[in-house]
């Protein structure tokens, strides 16, 4: 009997004024865990032994996102958490789903968002002893390394227990992905109903404020009063944070430049006087005090370390996680704390007049951004046949320019770079990316998504490579009627799209696709707007047309095959083989 048949049988019992023992069951308890903590939206793929928990919480007035593949609706769950500081949460089968969810898990802690993979397993008594279950996998060990926390739950009774748990490590300190791995037995386990019910928990609080101790602050603070060219970095953290008028208010009052990390783009406005993100490496290289505030010290920053900084930089860092401090850099002034507390701390401490950025290293950065704005122009301005990827991006940065409050979800690797740099974010939040591990496979996840929880339209701007691995989704975005157009970046292959098998032989470059690929007509297949465009004219008014539609649409955006760089901007990461030097 599946669940929804099951709860039906015990009311119906009951109405007859039978002597029935008023029942529920894993799956009920499941949902109304979710429901008493203000989770209304699961993403998932349904199947044994979770088929009924889908249906159950479409029953109960959850919203369910049935996705093609579980790492997209991971990755949606996973960018949910980030824009709502609420969990997202994505529902997986045993076994494979469980895999294909993992992956996303996993990007979500290495980004710090909130996340909770609930998935069905299989008989523990099978698994353990090895003995070939179906779909038999050790999940919750198989998922510890890349989670925050992940725990099994034996009993029906200890299902509110097990949620609260996955809530609390999910969301409290650095965010991440939590696993919580549901037994197909205790799925269907009957249990008393009141039972049930006293056994669910609501948590509270779970994300508590962390206040900054006072003097940490005050040394923060000296350091910065006492630099003569600091610089402000913000990371997603400072996004993720809501800290937004605080942080502004901190940056405006005192004067200090800033540099966004790719997704705090927008935390100001791009075109903000004090932005330096067109003079990176400059502040980078000649800053003396750098204040982060939610950003590592990982890969995305050089480590902080020469040839990209100077040897003498000191750093304040504000991160709520105090096992980030030192972890590259020795830390001059940490201030651990929630970002909110923090920020509102520093306001508050801060005396009139105590930090002075002088006019030298202001003009400085000014001069440096001209610079480099005027060298971006000259490509912007340029218009080739067929377009590259400036000239089809300065005519999405008009568009969206005009359409402020867009989502841009963006991944690739010339598609990325280039759109980091030349599209302006006006609003918080709004620009979401690769991450950390410059993941490809987020796309489609993510804009779905974003859509999802915000109701707002969204463009995702898809290198071709980038949108393969997410792309059957245009059929779950046709599904639902989201608002996203994808504007595909067809430059036939990885980087580019004009690699050759070195070999000799017939088959095709390791690097390269289908030439003059038409993905456009992907979409209608599943009854969403196709277009097909190769100048920016075209591209400008495809998108004009698709945003005011608030219809799925995919644009086919045709770019010169030979216009990328082998890993965009990280070719220095990319360890040359001399392959075409070799004989
Ligand atoms: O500092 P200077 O003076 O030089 O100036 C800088 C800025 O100040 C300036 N700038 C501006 N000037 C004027 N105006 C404005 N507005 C402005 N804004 C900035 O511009 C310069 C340069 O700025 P930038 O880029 O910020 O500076 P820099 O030094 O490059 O920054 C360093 C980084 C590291 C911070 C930055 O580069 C960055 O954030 N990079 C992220 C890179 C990344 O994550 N890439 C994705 C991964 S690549 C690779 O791994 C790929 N794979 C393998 C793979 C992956 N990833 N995942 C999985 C699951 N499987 C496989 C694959 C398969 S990419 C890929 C597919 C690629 O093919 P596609 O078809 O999808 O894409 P195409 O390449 O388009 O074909
Ligand atoms: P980016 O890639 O943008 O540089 P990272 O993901 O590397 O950002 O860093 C984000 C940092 O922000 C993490 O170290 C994380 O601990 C921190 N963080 C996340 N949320 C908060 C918060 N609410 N308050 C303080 N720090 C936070
Ligand atoms: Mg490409």
């Amino acid at each position: 009997m599946s669940a929804i048949e099951q709860k039906s049988l015990s009311e119906l019992e009951s109405s007859n004024g039978q002597k029935a023992q008023a029942l529920t069951d894993g799956f009920h308890l499941v949902i109304d865990a979710l429901k008493l903590n203000g989770i209304d939206t699961i993403y998932g793929v349904p199947g044994i032994p979770i088929t009924d928990l889908a249906r159950l919480a479409q029953a109960e007035g959850m919203r369910f996102i049935g996705f093609r593949h579980e790492q997209s609706a991971g990755n949606a769950a996973a960018i949910a958490g980030y824009l709502t500081k609420k969990p997202g949460v994505c529902l997986t089968v045993s076994a494979p789903g469980f895999l294909n969810g993992l992956v996303a898990l996993a990007n979500a802690t290495t980004n710090g968002f909130p996340m909770i993979q609930i998935s069905g397993s299989s008989e523990r008594h099978i698994i353990d002893l090895q003995q070939g279950d179906y779909e038999e996998l050790d999940q919750m060990n198989a998922a510890k390394p890349y989670t925050k926390a992940a725990y099994r739950v034996n009993r029906p009774e200890d299902i509110g227990v097990g949620i609260a748990r996955a809530i609390h490590a999910a969301v409290s300190g650095r965010p991440g992905g939590v696993y919580l791995d549901l037994t197909a037995n205790v799925l269907g386990a009957a249990l008393d109903a009141d039972a049930g019910t006293n056994s669910l928990v609501r948590v509270v609080d779970p994300a508590p404020r962390q206040i900054p101790a006072p003097e940490s602050i005050e040394r923060a603070l000296e350091l910065l009063a006492n630099a003569q060219r600091p610089l402000i970095i913000l990371g997603k953290g400072a996004a993720y944070a809501q800290a937004d008028a605080d942080i502004r208010s901190f940056i405006e009052t005192t004067g200090i430049p800033y540099l966004p990390m790719s997704m705090a783009k927008g935390l100001l406005p791009d075109n903000h006087p004090q932005c330096a993100a067109a003079a990176r490496s400059f502040v980078l290289g000649q800053a003396d005090v750098v204040m982060l505030i939610g950003a590592r010290l990982n890969w995305l920053l050089g480590h902080g370390k020469p040839p990209q900084w100077s040897p003498n930089v000191r750093f304040v860092q504000v991160d709520i996680s105090p096992t980030e401090i030192d972890s590259n850099r020795p830390i001059a002034a940490p201030v651990v704390a929630d970002i909110g507390s923090a920020m509102s701390a520093f306001l508050a401490a801060l005396k009139p007049g105590q930090i002075k950025v002088q006019a030298a290293w202001t003009k400085a950065i000014a001069d440096r951004k001209q610079h480099n704005i005027e060298r971006m122009a000259a490509s912007l301005d340029a218009n080739p046949n067929p377009m590259n990827y400036s000239s089809a991006l300065r005519a999405i940065r008009d568009t969206l320019a005009r359409n402020k409050g867009v989502y841009v979800v963006n991944e690739g690797a010339n598609t990325l770079d280039f759109a980091r740099n030349i599209i302006d974010m006006y609003e918080p939040r709004k620009r979401l990316d690769t991450g950390t591990w410059g993941v490809m496979g987020i796309g489609m996840g993510y804009a779905i998504g974003a859509a999802v929880t915000t109701g707002k339209p969204v463009v995702a701007i898809e290198g071709d490579s980038a949108f393969g691995f997410s792309g059957m989704e245009i059929e779950t975005i046709c599904r639902y009627s989201l608002p996203v157009v994808t504007i595909v970046f067809n430059n036939g292959g990885i980087y580019r799209g004009d690699d050759v098998n070195r070999g000799g032989g017939t088959d095709p470059s390791s690097m390269t696709f289908v030439k003059d690929s038409r993905y456009d007509k992907l979409i209608e297949a599943f009854g969403g707007t196709g277009h097909h465009v190769t100048d920016p004219q075209g591209l400008t008014k495809a998108l004009t047309e698709t945003l005011a539609s608030g219809k799925p649409a995919l644009i086919n955006c045709v770019i010169d095959p030979t216009a990328g760089t082998e890993s965009g901007h990280i070719t220095n990461l990319n360890p040359h083989s001399g392959i075409s030097e070799k004989k």
